[in-house]
């Protein structure tokens, strides 16, 4: 963000309007033109900033992010905005993975010099990025040096990649990664004669901290906006495709937000009147036995709503929330997982009892969650439980920045509809149509003419992905793994917190 006021309280906000995209790690840095001040943590944006630290983080110019972890670990060292000192001090955030980050490093080091202290592909990006800007061999940082620069990171990095970065002293530079697999908007706020400029991942972002939305960043486009407030664009990439992760209308965005030019909302809208013709194609003449439809909340509400409608059936709220609980799909390790399920989520038995009930989830991921929810269900009375999802089965690891188990974790893999249907403990089971996903949201912006549905067909839009890199993905991914780097992690912030206290 590039304003005409401390940016620390309006990055601040428009985090916590982000804060469903990531809530493992949080940071903030600012400048005021010449010192970077930068302050990050893991946790929630409102237990990683408290008023001190705050206070700190002065100037009119500044970037935010908060993390979701990925291919990373979730070590503090990793959060993000990271730092390069050279050239002119460059701090970076990123949302997305990039999937030749192996190769990356080893050239950094042997070509480029550089030396990466961390695993984080945010790291690789941001040296990358310093790298082509150094290369430049310009003593200030213009419009045309960080253009050709961002167009040199195009050609090195393969992957998604949503970034925003600050040049110390010179400005904000962002930019999309050339299939704009993740998605990235900017917009303006006026005031008299002066424009002030944001960058975000989701346009609910922008809403909050009062900024309008002046539209998508295209693929392989980049926006530099100078500290003075002046803005440039220009798509750097050579060949640029759109091809938007479709998984964001499913469930990461909020449906608040407009993506590539789409209402997230609508779109789930949609995907409840697809399931429910599916439903109705199966059983013509309203031949189907369903008494009501329940969501398993929050997300699958939207859906569900329509569903219930065009079925003629009764909508109910049969599950309760409890909103003080963190999302169970983001936390590391199964067992903790397992747990907080039934903590979460509680059963309205009225609505249950002596009923065949269709619920309905947004997605099924490794299939827990699902399996306890029609358990519960079924406690509750229900005669018949059937689900539905509002996205197709999901069969493939994702790579491009969405924290999906491992293939081997995922319920349907290598399993047909009525396996899955009998893993989760469901009566019938009915998945959306791949078909059907896609015109829910393409209906909202038909110049799209592919979105990245890698883990419904296994397609990966970047072409680069093959056997190999997905082995190597399930050893990085699995349960056991990641609970050893959560074990390690733990074990170096202890080290590190004695060095502190001497
Ligand atoms: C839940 C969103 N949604 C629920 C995330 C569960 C998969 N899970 C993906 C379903 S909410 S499982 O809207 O954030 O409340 O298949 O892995 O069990």
């Amino acid at each position: 963000m590039v304003s005409n006021q401390a940016v620390n309280e309006q990055i601040y906000d428009a985090l916590t309007a982000l804060q469903h995209r990531g809530q493992d790690a949080a940071g903030i840095a600012t400048s005021d033109g010449q010192k970077l001040h930068l302050k990050k943590g893991n946790g929630l944006v409102r237990d990683v900033f408290d008023q001190g630290g705050m206070v700190g983080l002065r100037g009119r110019v500044g970037i935010g992010h908060v993390r979701y972890p990925t291919a990373g670990s979730s070590s503090s060292a990793e959060a993000q905005p990271l730092y390069v000192n050279s050239p002119w001090g460059i701090t970076l955030a990123h949302n997305g993975n990039l999937t030749n980050t192996q190769s990356l490093r080893e050239d950094l080091y042997r070509d480029d010099l550089r030396h990466l202290n961390t695993d984080s592909d945010t790291e690789v990006l941001l040296n990358v990025f310093a790298h082509e800007l150094q290369n430049r061999g310009v003593t200030v940082a213009d419009a045309e040096a960080v253009f050709a620069s961002v167009a040199g990171v195009h050609r090195r990095c393969k992957g998604a990649y949503a970034v925003v970065s600050m040049i110390i002293g010179v400005g904000v530079v962002a930019f999309r990664d050339p299939n704009g697999i993740r998605p990235l908007v900017y917009g303006q706020r006026k005031s008299g004669d002066t424009v002030e400029y944001m960058i975000a991942s989701e346009s609910v972002a922008l809403d909050i901290v009062g900024f309008d939305l002046i539209r998508d960043v295209a693929p392989g486009e980049a926006i530099f906006i100078t500290n003075e407030g002046k803005l440039h664009t220009r798509v750097c990439a050579e060949a640029t495709t759109l091809t938007p992760c479709i998984f964001e209308y499913v469930y990461l965005a909020r449906p608040d937000s407009i993506l590539d030019q789409i209402s997230v909302y609508k779109s789930r809208l949609r995907m409840g009147d697809y399931l429910a013709e599916q439903i109705l194609r199966k059983y013509p003449n309203g031949k189907h036995d369903i008494d009501v439809v329940i969501p398993i909340p929050d997300t699958a509400r939207t859906a569900a709503l329509p569903l219930a409608h065009r079925l003629n059936v009764k909508f109910r709220e049969g599950f309760v929330k409890n909103r003080y609980i963190g999302r169970t799909f983001i936390m590391p390790g199964q067992q903790q997982r397992r747990k907080s399920i039934r903590q979460k989520h509680n059963a309205i038995e009225l609505e249950f009892r002596d009923k065949n009930v269709l619920l309905v989830d947004d997605s099924i991921v490794r299939g827990n969650t699902t399996k306890q929810i029609i358990a519960m269900a079924r406690e509750a009375g229900a005669k018949k439980v059937y689900m539905a999802s509002a996205a197709p089965a999901i069969r493939y690891p994702n790579v491009y920045g969405i924290d999906m188990p491992s293939k081997e974790e995922l319920v349907a893999y290598q399993r047909t509809d009525a396996e899955v249907a009998r893993m989760i403990g469901a009566d019938w089971l009915i998945y959306q149509r791949l078909e059907d996903l896609i015109a829910s949201a393409r209906e909202g912006n038909t110049s799209i003419r592919q979105f990245d549905c890698s883990v419904f067909n296994g397609d990966y839009v970047t072409g680069d992905i093959d056997e190999s890199y997905l082995d190597q993905l399930s050893l990085d991914r699995n349960d056991a793994t990641k609970q050893d780097r959560d074990a390690q992690n733990s074990a170096e912030s202890t080290i590190i917190e004695l060095h502190n206290h001497g």
